[in-house]
């Protein structure tokens, strides 16, 4: 098993703490509020040439497509506030996020019928995947600004995906294509110890195996 799963399940409980009781139906079990926002990843931040950015779509689509930055940027931009959990045990109230609805996005994409499950992939060589009709709700942004800024390198600059409903490696930052496919295929933390839909509420951390216990790598991060 991947080594950050098993840190993970070997941390020791951190005392859960104190949330409002007119917030704690927000917050998933086992979570813990921060008001900072942490900032965790694989590999270093990557540094774009913007003009030559574009997202690409392809596997089960009539035809592959690419977007440039500006082609997206041109598009209905819609902002929203939600809440992210990360499966290391933090969650944040009401980030506030903007950018493209995926849903708004997906009527160009020319997407077959049988493209049913989609692989986020990003930067650099992460992937996710999640079910399209996941996707399809009305909170699944492809997010340029975070606060009303544009996003930091290290939170995803230029454009990262927001899923609010789901532990917070499902948001991949530094995406870089969509991928239609017929059958579901996990992606990177799928295949090393984590679940493979990760709702938070149902405590899906982890593959197989009973849950986690509470642990505290994130304080030890990087934050913003
Ligand atoms: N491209 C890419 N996206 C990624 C990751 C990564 O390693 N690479 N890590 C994921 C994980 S595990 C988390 S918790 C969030 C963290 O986002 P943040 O650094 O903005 O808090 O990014 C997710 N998106
Ligand atoms: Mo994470």
């Amino acid at each position: 098993m991947n080594n950050k799963a098993e840190r993970l399940k070997n941390a020791k409980p951190m005392p859960q703490a104190e949330v409002d009781a007119s917030l704690a139906h927000r917050l998933p079990p086992g979570q813990t509020v921060t008001e900072r926002f942490p900032i965790l990843h694989e590999g270093e931040v990557p540094v774009y040439s913007l003009p030559d950015w574009r997202l690409r779509i392809f596997g089960e689509v009539e035809k592959e497509l690419e977007f440039s930055l500006e082609q997206l940027k041109e598009m209905k931009q819609t902002e929203q506030v939600c809440d992210i959990h990360c499966v290391t045990r933090w969650s944040k109230f009401d980030t506030k996020w903007e950018g493209v609805l995926f849903k708004d996005l997906l009527p160009l994409l020319g997407v077959k019928p049988e493209g049913r499950y989609v692989m986020i992939h990003a930067d650099n060589d992460y992937e996710t995947n999640v079910p399209l009709e996941d996707l399809m709700r009305d909170d699944i942004l492809l997010a340029f600004k975070f606060d009303g800024q544009p996003l930091t390198p290290k939170h995803g600059f230029p454009l990262r995906l927001i899923v609010p409903h789901l532990y917070f490696w499902k948001s991949a930052k530094w995406i870089t294509g969509i991928e239609f496919m017929k059958e579901d295929r996990p992606g990177f933390w799928e295949r090393n110890g984590f679940h493979n839909v990760a709702d938070p509420f149902r405590e899906e951390r982890f593959s197989g195996e009973d849950l986690g216990l509470p642990e505290d790598l994130w304080k030890e991060c990087d934050y913003d």
